[in-house]
């Protein structure tokens, strides 16, 4: 007597339509924490980071990194112990972010469009890491390297 109202087959498809709309739904949602320029991820110091890249900036100097949602470009700096490198961050994205290093005091905030530049210190071994402190549960962060000593 169910299909009195509503026939059978047209009911089916009616909850498949519904089950296909609350997968899409959970899909959606996972991959929009994930960086759109489809790029994977990375663990620095035993935290996930959107990886957008590795770069070799031995012997110091400048680097430009692009600051977007959510993750910075390159993500990772390889270098030796103690050296020093000015960033110059320009935020790409429509939200404010930070660079945030804890242990060299270091906490940028970025506006929408802004740039700025900070001089950092590679550690004398390991990794140091550096994060957004807005998005770094969403894997907005990355390191400074030390690979040779
Ligand atoms: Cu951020």
């Amino acid at each position: 007597m169910l299909q009195r109202g509503l026939p059978l087959p047209k009911l089916a498809s009616v909850l498949a339509a519904a089950l296909l709309t609350a997968a899409c739904g959970s899909t959606t949602a996972s991959t929009a924490s994930s960086p759109s320029a489809g790029s994977g991820k990375i663990t620095v110091n035993g935290e996930a980071a959107n990886d957008h890249g590795t770069k070799d900036v031995s012997g110091g100097g400048s680097q430009s990194v692009e600051v977007d949602s959510f993750y910075f470009n390159p993500t990772v700096f390889t270098a030796h112990a103690g050296d020093k490198l000015a960033l110059t961050l320009s935020n790409e994205s429509q939200t404010a972010h930070t660079f945030t290093i804890t242990e060299q005091n270091i906490d940028k905030e970025l506006a929408v469009g802004s740039k700025v530049t900070v001089t950092v210190t590679f550690p004398s071994s390991g990794t140091l890491l550096f994060f957004c402190r807005f998005h770094r549960s969403q894997g907005m962060l990355g390191g400074l390297k030390v690979e040779l000593t």
